[in-house]
C-alpha cells in the first residue's frame, strides 16, 4: 500500500514537471509573438449620388507583403505595404483598375508628414524632395478619392518599428515565397466593426458682424462688406486632411482682418460708416454648399445692403501673382472699381494683380468658386485666389498633400499670407473710408495696425493639426469652438448655424484604428517545433518515470490492458 502511494505522488511530481514546461514554452511562443501597435488612417470611404467611392472595408487580418512580392502570386489575402517613396503611380493606377485582387493596402508616409508629433516639422535639411514629394502624394490621393476599392487600404506613418517590419518583410519576399500561414512572416490586424454611414451629419456657419457708424439722424441702413472664407477640407484621409493653404490660409487671413478691423472701429474715430461681415463657412469642396445655406438664411435687407463679398481661397502659397475672379463682366463699373482698388495696392506692395471673368451657370450644380454663390444671388462678390484657374470637384480641398509640415518654407508661407492680408485690409480700408491716394499705407508694419506674423502663425499652427472634414466634424467640435470664440473676440456679436448636410454625398465612420502587427512563425516551423517538444517530453517522461519506479512499471504504462471481451468468451 505505501509503495503504491509513493508511486501516485512520484506520478504528479512528473505530472507537475511536464505541466510546468508546456507553460514555460506556451509562454516563450507568446513571446516571439509579440505585437507592434501603430495607429492607422483609413481611405475615405463614400458615395456620391449613390455611386460607391474610396476603400470600403475597415477591418483586416492578412499577411504582409511588400513591393517585392513574388510575380505572380496570389495577393488576395495580403497585405501590401507601399512607402510614398517607393510609389509608382502607374504601376498602382493599373493594378487597382485592373481589380487585382488583393486583401488590403497599407501606404507609409513619410513622418515628416505627421501632424500629430512635433517632430515631425520639416527641418530645412529635410525640405528637399519635399516639393516631389508633395506632388506624389496629391497625385496619390486624387487616384485613391476616385477609385472604388474593394478592401480595406490605410495610411500609416514611418516609424523604426514599422522600418523594421518593412525590412523583414522585403526579407522574405526575396525568398521567392508569398507570406502565408504556411511560411509565416507577418500578420497584420485591424479588428473594427463594419464602417457605418454617419448619422446626420452638419454643416456649420461662423458669421461674426461689425457694426459701422451710423451719421447723426440717418435712418437709412449702412452698407455691408462681407470677407468670407471656407474653413472644411477633404482628403483621401479624413482623419488627416488637415489643409493649410486650400482655405486654411483664408480662414487664417480673415481671423488676422477681423481683428485689425476690431482695432479700427473700436475708436468712434476711426469707425467706418460700412458694416463688415466676417463669414466663416463650411461644405467648401461640395459647391460651398455652406455658403449657399448660408446665405440663404440672411434677410432681404441684409442681403440687399452688401455692397459686395470677398471670398479667401488658397492665398497661402504664391510669389507675385494674385488673382481676383468674378462672375459679373469686368466692363462691370462696380467690378472695375474693386478691382482697380485691389490692384492699386498690390502695385505699392510690389506684385501684380490679374482679374478673371467666368459666368455662372445658374442651371449647373456645380460651383467653382465661393463667391458665385453670391453671384447666383445678384450680390456682388468676387474671389482672391492664388490660383488662375478653379479646380475640379473635390480637387485642391485641404487633403493629405497639403500640409504645413511637408512644405513649411515653401509652400503654405506666412510671408504670403501677411501680403494677403495687407492688400486685403489696406483695399477695403481705402474703399471704406474713401481714400484714393496712393502711399498712405494705414497697415504698415511700423504702426499699431501692422499684421501680427505671430498670430498668424499660431492660427496657421493649430489649423495644420486639425483634421476637418465636415461630416466628421461634430456642431460641438473644440475646433469650431474655437473660431467662434476667436471671432467673438473681435466681433460685436457671433452667430453659429448648423445645418444638415445633405444631397448627394454619403460619407462612412472608421476613418482612424489601430493597426496590431504580430509577428507569426510559419505551420511548418510549428510543426518541427511540436516533434522536437514531444519527442524531448516523452525521454523526459520515460526516464523519469524508469528512475522512480523502474521499466516494468514503463513497459506496464504502455502496453495494452488484456481485452476483457476475449476472457468472457
Ligand atoms: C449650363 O448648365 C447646364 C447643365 O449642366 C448645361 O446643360 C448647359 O449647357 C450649360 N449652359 C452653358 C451656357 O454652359
Ligand atoms: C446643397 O444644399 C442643398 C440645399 O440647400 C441640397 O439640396 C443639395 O443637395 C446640397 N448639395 C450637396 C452637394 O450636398
Ligand atoms: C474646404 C474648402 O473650402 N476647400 C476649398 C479650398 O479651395 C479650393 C480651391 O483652391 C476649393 O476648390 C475648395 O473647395
Amino acid at each position: 500500500m505505501g509503495e503504491k502511494k509513493a508511486g501516485a505522488t512520484q506520478n504528479e511530481m512528473v505530472l507537475q514537471s511536464v505541466v510546468t514546461l508546456l507553460l514555460i514554452l506556451v509562454a516563450c511562443v507568446e513571446l516571439c509573438d509579440a505585437a507592434t501597435v501603430v495607429d492607422v488612417y483609413r481611405l475615405i470611404q463614400y458615395d456620391m449620388s449613390g455611386v460607391p467611392f474610396g476603400s470600403r472595408l475597415a477591418s483586416l487580418n492578412h499577411h504582409a507583403t511588400s513591393l517585392h512580392f513574388p510575380p505572380g502570386a496570389d495577393l488576395s489575402r495580403t497585405v501590401l505595404i507601399i512607402p510614398l517613396r517607393d510609389l509608382n503611380i502607374t504601376f498602382l493606377k493599373d493594378y487597382i483598375s485592373e481589380r487585382q485582387s488583393l486583401g488590403g493596402l497599407l501606404f507609409l508616409l513619410p513622418q515628416i508628414l505627421s501632424f500629430e508629433n512635433g517632430e515631425g516639422r520639416a527641418q530645412d535639411n529635410q525640405i528637399q524632395g519635399k516639393e516631389q514629394m508633395k506632388n506624389l502624394l496629391a497625385d496619390l490621393e486624387q487616384l485613391l478619392v476616385h477609385l472604388k476599392i474593394p478592401y480595406p487600404v490605410y495610411f500609416a506613418f514611418e516609424n523604426d518599428e514599422m522600418d523594421a517590419v518593412l525590412a523583414e518583410v522585403k526579407k522574405n519576399d526575396a525568398t521567392g515565397q508569398p507570406a502565408t500561414a504556411t511560411t509565416g512572416g507577418y500578420k497584420l490586424v485591424v479588428s473594427v466593426p463594419e464602417p457605418r454611414k454617419v448619422a446626420s451629419p452638419t454643416i456649420t456657419n461662423i458669421q461674426g458682424w461689425l457694426p459701422g457708424l451710423k451719421a447723426d439722424g440717418d435712418s437709412n441702413q449702412l452698407p455691408t462688406i462681407a470677407v468670407v472664407a471656407s474653413y472644411d477640407t477633404f482628403g483621401a484621409a479624413p482623419a488627416l486632411s488637415v489643409g493649410s493653404d486650400s482655405n486654411g490660409s483664408g480662414v487664417v487671413a480673415l481671423l488676422e482682418l477681423a481683428r485689425l478691423f476690431s482695432l479700427l472701429y473700436s475708436n468712434p474715430k476711426t469707425r467706418g460708416r460700412y458694416n463688415l461681415l466676417f463669414g466663416l463657412t463650411s461644405g467648401g469642396p461640395y459647391n460651398y454648399n455652406g455658403t449657399h445655406k448660408w446665405l440663404r438664411s440672411f434677410d432681404q435687407r441684409l442681403r440687399e445692403n452688401i455692397d459686395y463679398a470677398i471670398c479667401l481661397n488658397s492665398i497661402g502659397s504664391w510669389d507675385n501673382e494674385l488673382w481676383i475672379h468674378v462672375s459679373k463682366p469686368p466692363e462691370n463699373a462696380y467690378i472695375k472699381q474693386i478691382f482697380e482698388g485691389f490692384s492699386n495696392v498690390a502695385e505699392e506692395l510690389g506684385f501684380h494683380m490679374g482679374l478673371k471673368h467666368k459666368k455662372i451657370n445658374v442651371s449647373n450644380p456645380r460651383v467653382a468658386w465661393e463667391h458665385e454663390q453670391f453671384s447666383r444671388l445678384r450680390v456682388t462678390a468676387a474671389t482672391l485666389s492664388a490660383l488662375s484657374a478653379p479646380p475640379e470637384l473635390l480637387e485642391r480641398t485641404g487633403g493629405l498633400s497639403d500640409s504645413s509640415l511637408i512644405c513649411c518654407r515653401h509652400f503654405v508661407n506666412e510671408t504670403a499670407i501677411i501680403r494677403s492680408v495687407k492688400l486685403v485690409a489696406e483695399s477695403l480700408a481705402r474703399h471704406i473710408y474713401g481714400h484714393k491716394g496712393k502711399g498712405i499705407q494705414i497697415f504698415s508694419d511700423d504702426s499699431s495696425l501692422a499684421v501680427n506674423p505671430s498670430y498668424i502663425r499660431s492660427w496657421l499652427d493649430l489649423l495644420s493639426r486639425t483634421p476637418r472634414v465636415a461630416p466628421f466634424l461634430p456642431k460641438n467640435d473644440p475646433f469650431i469652438t474655437a473660431l467662434k470664440k476667436e471671432l467673438a473676440d473681435h466681433t460685436a456679436e457671433v452667430n453659429v448655424q448648423h445645418d444638415v448636410f445633405e444631397g448627394m454625398f454619403t460619407f462612412y465612420d472608421s476613418t482612424k484604428a489601430s493597426l496590431n502587427i504580430y509577428q507569426v512563425a510559419s505551420v511548418t516551423f510549428d510543426l518541427l517545433l511540436l516533434l522536437v517538444l514531444g519527442s524531448y517530453l516523452i525521454v523526459l517522461f520515460s526516464f523519469l518515470v524508469i528512475t522512480t519506479r523502474g521499466l516494468d512499471d514503463l513497459i506496464s504504462i504502455f502496453r495494452r490492458p488484456p481485452s476483457r471481451k476475449v476472457k468472457t468468451a
